[in-house]
Parts: structure tokens; C-alpha cells; sequence
């Protein structure tokens, strides 16, 4: 029996025994995953195994090329009455989300082999499969009730996807010894996370062009106001930092607090999310007076593009890791040792209490940075810092505008 099929065992793949064998075989004990062994027949291990390999669907359309949108072109794609621009667009997601789904797969199968099997990032694999099938095995979409069938399904895809970015981090941080090359895994882990924004926007786009929302085109909010969103992320924030610390700094909003303009807000509201988590866990931990000095918000906007820069007296970061804060898993939270900077066991540095970057968390995974930093490049931004060591952090957001007055990035 290779490693490939004892690891696809633990995890039973594809496979309607996966349900049933799963919890007994994902409690990684040897123990466990004999038991499970015994209740299997040659047959089905071999079915689970094969899954992986014989996607012939999945190889036709991973060759395709992917067809990205810009925002204006979403903005200005127009409503008619006949609601035929809702089976446009979804003709258009019944294509191209499976050949993004498949590019993803590819994704896996060239992952470094000890480390694409393990099993949370199997189970990732497989959901990747599951969704290229139900997506597509739905034949072509001709009226609108197809049409609401489809999403349906995407709709319930969504939710099934939900928690693919806490099992990515937990099963990377679970595998970090096998990993030689930080490169290959940033790699897979920018494409990966920003194509699933894309799939994700484009998704909830079409999904809510069922509704009518004031002042919004689908994801588009005609009238975005980062300031509103910053005040919205700091209040939330707070409470968090409250009841993890019993205390926390106020944010400041300052510069062009009053510009409004097109945007897309869920990609910033996770952004904006992360970037207050660190400034305000780095000055409750740095500062223990009762006395917090503010994070400051400096919004500035301008014709192309719009920067907003996140300050706090957070004590800055220290030269010896400055250079490794932007790395998927590095993170300081739990323990303060990291295994790459002093050789010391993977497990000590992490906060085990914690079940990834999970939205009720100040820290997890080591994944807020560096998703941040992916989704601005993938939004034709930049996300860079500037630390001051003993003193504080600025972050810089910096993002274009989607209005179509210049250049766009695509989804
Ligand atoms: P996490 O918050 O889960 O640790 P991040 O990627 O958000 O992961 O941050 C990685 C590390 O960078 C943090 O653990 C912390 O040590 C450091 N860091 C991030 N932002 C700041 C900040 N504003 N001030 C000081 N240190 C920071
Ligand atoms: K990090
Ligand atoms: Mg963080």
C-alpha cells in the first residue's frame, strides 16, 4: 500500500465512506487509522486513491484559460427587465468557474507530495473535486429557472467552502517540517486564496443580483465610505480586543474622511479586519499602563487611487523577524519563539487554544499579513509596512479605483 493510499485511507476521499470513516480516522493516531484499515476492503481504497488520479474533466478544463472581469465591466454591465442579464451571468459562472476550480486542482497535485497528503489539505483537494462536478455536471443553462437551480447549488458551495482558509492554515502549519521550499508554498497559497476571493466576488455577485440593495450594483457599493467601514471593523475589533484583554486602544480616523466613491467592500473588510487586529493586540501587549495611546486611520484618496494607512504605538516589530512577518504561518502569537529563528519544536509556537483566523480571534495562524498583502496585489494594490523599532507600525493599504478612469485590475 503506498503512502498516497494509506494517506487518501485517513481520509477517505471522494467517497460516500468519507462521512462514515472520517471521524474515526482523522484523530492521527496510528491506532485509529489501523481500525479504520480494517473496516475497508481493498476495493474502496483503491477507489479513493484513483479519485485523485482519473479526473479527466478536471484535465480537459484545467488547460483552459480563465476569463477575468474588470469591476467596471460589472458595474456597467446593465439590468433589463427580462432579468436576462441574471442568465448571462450565470452562463458566464457555469463556464468559468469550473476551469478556475480545475486550475486550483492542478494546484494540489503539484504541491510537494508528503505535504499534499496531509489530510486536511487532502480534504481541501477533494472539495475542490466535489465542487468541479456539481458546478459542471449541471448541463447548459437556458432559462431562469435552470438558472435559480444552479445558484442554489453555488449558494450551498459557498458554505461548504467556508472554512477552506483555516483548514489551509492549520494543515500547512501541521506539515511546516516537510516544507523545503517557502517559496512553492506562497506560491500555492497567494494563487489559491486569491483565486477563491475571485470565485468567491464573482459568486456573490451573481447571487445578489436577485436582490435589490440601495445604492449597490451586486458586490458593488456605488457609494463606498471607507471611513464608514473603518469605524464599522474598529468597533467590532474592539469588542474582541476587550474580551481577550479587558481592555483596547481607540482608532482615530483622520484625512479625507468624507470620500465616497465605487468599491468592492468584502476583500477590505477582511483586510481592514487584520490589519486593526495587529495594531491593537501590539499596543494592549506593548503598553501596560492603563493608558493606550490611539491606532491612527489616515484615509487619502485620489483620481487613480486611494491609500489608507493603519498607525500604532505598538512597540514596532523587532529587525531579527521584520523580514518574516509578511510569511504564511509566522506568527508570534501563543508563544513568542518561532521554530524557523531558533530551531526550537514547530508545536511551541503555536496558540493550540486557537482554531485558525477565525474571525473572533485577535491572532491565529500567521495568515493576516500575508493574505492581506495577496488580496491587494490580486486588487492591483500593494499592502507594504514601515516599523519603527521600540516606537510603532504603520501599514500602508494602498488600492485603485475601480471606476474605470483608469487601468483596473480584473476578478
Ligand atoms: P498573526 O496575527 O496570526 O500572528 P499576522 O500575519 O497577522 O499573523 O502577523 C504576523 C506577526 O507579525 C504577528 O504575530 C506579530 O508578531 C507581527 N505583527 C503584525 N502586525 C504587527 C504590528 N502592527 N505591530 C507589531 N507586530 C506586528
Ligand atoms: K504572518
Ligand atoms: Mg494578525
Amino acid at each position: 500500500v503506498s503512502a498516497f493510499s494509506v494517506a487518501c485511507l485517513r481520509h477517505m476521499s471522494v467517497s460516500d465512506d468519507y462521512r462514515r470513516y472520517y471521524p474515526k480516522v482523522n484523530t492521527h493516531s496510528d491506532d485509529n487509522i489501523a481500525a479504520g484499515r480494517s473496516h475497508v476492503d481493498e476495493t474502496k481504497r483503491f477507489q479513493n486513491v484513483t479519485s485523485f488520479y482519473y479526473q479527466s474533466a478536471i484535465d480537459a478544463a484545467a488547460v483552459q484559460p480563465s476569463v477575468r472581469l474588470t469591476p467596471a465591466a460589472i458595474l456597467y454591465s446593465g439590468k433589463s427587465a427580462d432579468r436576462s442579464h441574471i442568465l448571462r451571468s450565470c452562463q458566464y459562472l457555469h463556464n468559468e468557474l469550473p476551469v478556475r476550480i480545475a486550475h486550483r486542482v492542478n494546484g494540489f497535485r503539484n504541491l510537494p507530495f508528503i505535504v499534499g497528503c496531509h489530510p486536511k489539505l487532502l480534504q481541501v483537494h477533494e472539495l475542490y473535486i466535489r465542487a468541479f462536478h456539481i458546478l459542471s455536471d449541471f448541463g447548459p443553462i437556458r432559462d431562469l429557472d435552470q438558472e435559480r437551480r444552479w445558484s442554489e447549488s453555488l449558494r450551498c458551495l459557498l458554505d461548504d467552502h467556508k472554512d477552506v482558509v483555516t483548514q489551509l492554515a492549520e494543515g500547512f502549519s501541521e506539515c511546516r517540517k516537510y516544507i523545503h521550499d517557502e517559496a512553492l508554498i506562497k506560491t500555492f497559497l497567494d494563487r489559491t486564496l486569491t483565486s477563491r476571493l475571485g470565485i468567491r466576488m464573482l459568486s456573490e455577485h451573481h447571487l445578489s443580483l436577485h436582490e435589490e440593495k440601495p445604492s449597490h450594483v451586486g458586490i458593488i457599493n456605488t457609494n463606498f465610505s471607507p471611513r464608514k467601514l473603518i469605524e464599522k471593523k474598529a468597533e467590532f475589533i474592539g469588542s474582541v480586543c476587550e474580551v481577550k484583554y479587558g481592555k483596547a486602544p481607540k482608532v482615530k480616523i483622520n484625512g479625507h474622511v468624507n470620500a465616497t466613491f465605487p468599491y468592492i467592500q468584502a476583500p477590505l473588510d477582511y483586510i481592514l479586519g487584520e490589519l486593526l487586529k495587529n495594531a491593537m493586540r501590539a499596543t494592549v501587549e506593548s503598553n501596560h499602563g492603563s493608558l493606550l495611546p490611539d491606532v491612527t486611520v489616515t484615509i487619502a484618496n485620489s483620481d487613480h487611487h486611494f491609500v489608507i494607512r493603519i498607525s500604532d504605538r505598538g512597540g514596532g516589530i523587532p529587525d531579527k523577524i521584520v523580514g518574516k512577518v509578511m510569511d504564511y504561518n509566522f506568527t508570534t502569537s501563543g508563544n513568542t519563539v518561532d521554530d524557523r529563528l531558533d530551531g526550537g519544536l514547530f508545536g511551541q509556537i503555536m496558540d493550540t487554544g486557537h482554531t485558525g483566523p477565525a474571525p473572533g480571534k485577535m491572532h491565529g495562524y500567521g495568515f493576516g499579513l500575508p493574505t492581506s498583502h495577496a488580496y491587494a496585489k490580486y486588487l492591483g494594490g500593494a499592502l507594504t509596512l514601515e516599523t519603527l523599532e521600540g516606537i510603532g507600525t504603520d501599514l500602508y493599504l494602498r488600492l485603485s479605483h475601480i471606476d474605470g478612469r483608469s487601468e483596473s485590475f480584473r476578478i
